[in-house]
This record gives C-alpha cells, structure tokens and sequence, in this order.
C-alpha cells in the first residue's frame, strides 16, 4: 500500500512539473503579449492622429520596436502545450520558415512605417500604415487563434 501511495506522489509529480512552464517560456509569452498589445494601442493612436506629427512619429517608434522584439519571444515550448493562456497555434513551430518570414515582413513594414512618420512624409503614411496592417493580418490568419 505505501508503494502504491508512494507511486501516486511520484505520478501527480510528473504530471505537475509536465504542466508548469518554465519561467523563461512564461515571460516570453506574458512579454509577446503585452508588445502585441501596444503595437495594437498605438496603431489606433496612429488612426485616430489626425495629421499630428507629434503622436504618428510617437505611435510608429514604438510599434517598430516592438515589432523587432517579437523576434525572439516565441521560444520552442511557447505554444498551446506551455499550459498558459496563449492564441500562438502549434503550427508556427511546425512551419517555422512560413511564421519567420511573415514575422520579418510585419518588422520590414512597421520601420518602414516609423522611417516614413520620421521623415513627416504624411501623403506615404495611409499607405505604409495599410501595408503594415497587412502583414499582421497574414500572420494573424495562419498562426493566430481566434477564440483565445
Ligand atoms: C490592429 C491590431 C491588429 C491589426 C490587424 C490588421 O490594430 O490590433 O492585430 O491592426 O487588425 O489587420
């Protein structure tokens, strides 16, 4: 009988360190989201700038910066299977090529972006800002869970 608790403890053990995440997958994930939802903050404060050079050049630095950050905040083990709250699907670490290239597309298109707000070439804005968007949206499509 004491086996038979004993394996019990061992089992619930395995199970509990199988289900934690390790801090380093836990901070990239919480710092992966809170980028996402600046670029996101500051892409509406971009929208709603009206002509305010100011508030675009503002808006574009951080999203380009944030933009770039993303880069190294999906570590293998940062999907569904961390156990945490996270709309990153499987597939970005089973197609890596596909989620790296559209990862560097959004980071080409938010400096290009922050690059036009910079030089306050206002009539390229609307343009680069919809070429940005574009490439959080293919992103999104492919490796983004909606219901999370
Ligand atoms: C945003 C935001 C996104 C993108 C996307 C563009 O403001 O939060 O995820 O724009 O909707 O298609």
């Amino acid at each position: 009988m004491r086996k038979f608790w004993m394996a019990l403890g061992g089992a619930a053990l395995l199970a509990g360190s199988a289900l934690a995440a390790s801090p380093a997958i836990e901070t990239a994930i919480k710092t992966r989201q809170a980028n996402f939802k600046e670029m996101g903050k500051n892409f509406k404060a971009l929208r709603d700038a009206n002509g305010d050079a100011a508030t675009i050049k503002a808006a574009t630095a951080v999203i380009s910066a944030k933009a770039a950050e993303q880069a190294k905040l999906f570590p293998k083990g940062s999907g569904p299977e961390a156990g945490l709250k996270t709309a990153a699907k499987a597939e970005i670490w089973t197609d890596w090529a596909t989620f790296t290239k559209l990862q560097q597309d959004n980071i080409a298109a938010a400096a290009e972006l922050n690059q036009v707000a910079m030089k306050g070439d206002m009539a390229a804005l609307p343009a680069a800002a919809g070429k940005l968007g574009g490439t959080c949206k293919a992103c999104h499509d492919k490796f983004k869970n909606k219901d999370n």
